[in-house]
């Protein structure tokens, strides 16, 4: 089977996605999804320009190959761009390969491994009044876990706090600017958890986003501070180009830590998962190098103790999710999928299998990934630049957003 075309469709139902189509001289068409966050064009034309004429004539059968080609090939290895493009290569060939064997691509990964795939939801509020509402909604709604993020007094903006409906951060062409501050934070977060946790008591499992904005021995402070809140983790505590960093957080916390949104390759987490410094890996698809890479990073992971715990937010489209559900619901060390569910806008661009029921989201026995692009459809929402925002301390000093 060959692949005779492919085409990289940029669209905006209300935040961009970019999206690769590969057709095949059988009639079969993929998808894969090749959206990163405030560096969409990037991917794109990496894409457009490097990839797909290398693509043509290629048998679509050899994912493999492919990946390594598109690996090792652009001899400029590693990198959040070349590996969103890979991984977009490489979903959409696993779409193929599970079109043409009529089967969903989680059975050619080994097949169910539970009934659902385990979800969190986001509840973020101002106040921590505001977000005890949030987190009954969310149980309400049958989620099992919540990742709680709150306001801090004295700071106008803060992390996943949005001010109005929905929340995208990716709020402006030119990136706005906040202000934070550790002390501020440190201060209040932990009153926030216990005051949740004293509410809802030991049954849910909650998580907070610190969101790569403390040093190691302040990650700690917290981490311990949380500890009688029984927190499932506790999201990127410190940035983690310094693997062993993590080492210090170890000696003085029991507090669960995920790290892995930001990551692209298994070395960005080798020694994290080496040296059982994480209990969570939180890679994905898009931005991992697709399912192939993805499935031996959460190998790797599985001989270490630690389970997966897939970044899902928004800024990530639907076929990135059909993907990492085909995943979620078959391997062995499955911990967590993050669920923000995308608008009606995004998902009637992308109609898919896919469902959520009773805290589980269910990828379907479609073949494939069970999703396709309404390409008719995603030509009506032209591209809008947008980029994340930068953060500052209050002294100026350029600070992890
Ligand atoms: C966040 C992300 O969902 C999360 O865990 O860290 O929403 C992150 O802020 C965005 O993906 C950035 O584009
Ligand atoms: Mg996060």
């Amino acid at each position: 089977m060959r692949i005779t075309d492919a085409r990289v469709i940029v669209t905006c139902p209300g935040r961009n996605f970019v999206t690769l189509k590969i057709i095949t001289d059988e009639g079969l068409t993929g998808v894969g999804d090749a959206t990163l966050n405030g560096r969409e064009l990037a991917v794109a034309a990496y894409l457009s320009e490097h990839v797909l004429p290398a693509l043509i004539g290629r048998d679509a059968t050899r994912i493999e190959d492919t990946w390594q080609y598109l690996y090792k090939g652009a001899y400029w290895r590693r990198g959040p761009v070349t590996m969103a493009a890979i991984s977009a290569v490489d979903t959409a060939l696993w779409d193929i390969l599970g079109k043409r064997a009529g089967l969903p691509v989680h059975q050619l990964l080994g097949g169910r491994s539970r009934e659902g795939v385990t979800v969190y939801g986001h509840a973020n509020a101002a106040d921590v009044d505001a977000l005890l509402v949030e987190v009954d909604r969310l149980l309400g709604e049958g989620y099992r876990a919540v990742r709680v993020q709150s306001g801090i007094p004295g700071l106008e903006k803060v992390y996943g706090v949005s001010d109005g409906a929905g929340y995208e951060p990716a709020d402006s062409a030119v990136p706005t600017e906040t202000v934070w501050s550790t002390e501020a934070y440190l201060d209040h977060l932990p009153g926030v958890v216990r005051r949740v946790r004293e509410e809802f008591g030991p049954g849910p499992k909650l998580l907070h986003d610190v969101h790569h904005r403390l040093t190691p021995i302040e990650a700690a402070r917290l981490g311990k501070s949380l500890e009688p809140y029984a927190l499932t983790w506790l999201e990127d505590p410190v940035p983690a180009e310094l693997q062993e960093g993590f080492r210090l957080i170890r000696r003085h916390t029991t507090t669960p830590i995920a790290v892995g949104e930001v990551f692209n390759t298994v070395f960005d987490s080798a020694q994290l998962i080496r040296e059982q410094l994480i209990d969570y890996i939180r890679c994905s698809v898009v931005h991992a190098g697709g399912i192939t890479h993805l499935r031996r990073i959460y190998d790797l992971a599985a001989l270490h103790h630690v389970r997966t715990g897939a970044h899902g937010a928004t800024d990530m489209s639907p076929v990135c999710m059909a993907a990492s559900l085909q995943l979620g619901i078959s391997v062995p060390n499955f911990g967590l999928q993050e669920h923000m569910p995308h608008t009606a806008e995004t998902d009637a661009v992308f109609p898919h299998a896919y469902h959520y029921a009773d805290g589980y989201l269910h990828p379907g026995d479609e073949p494939g990934l069970g999703i396709d692009i309404d390409e008719e459809l995603a030509a009506r929402h032209p591209y809008r630049a947008a980029s994340l925002p930068v953060n500052r301390l209050a002294d100026g000093t350029l600070h992890s957003w």
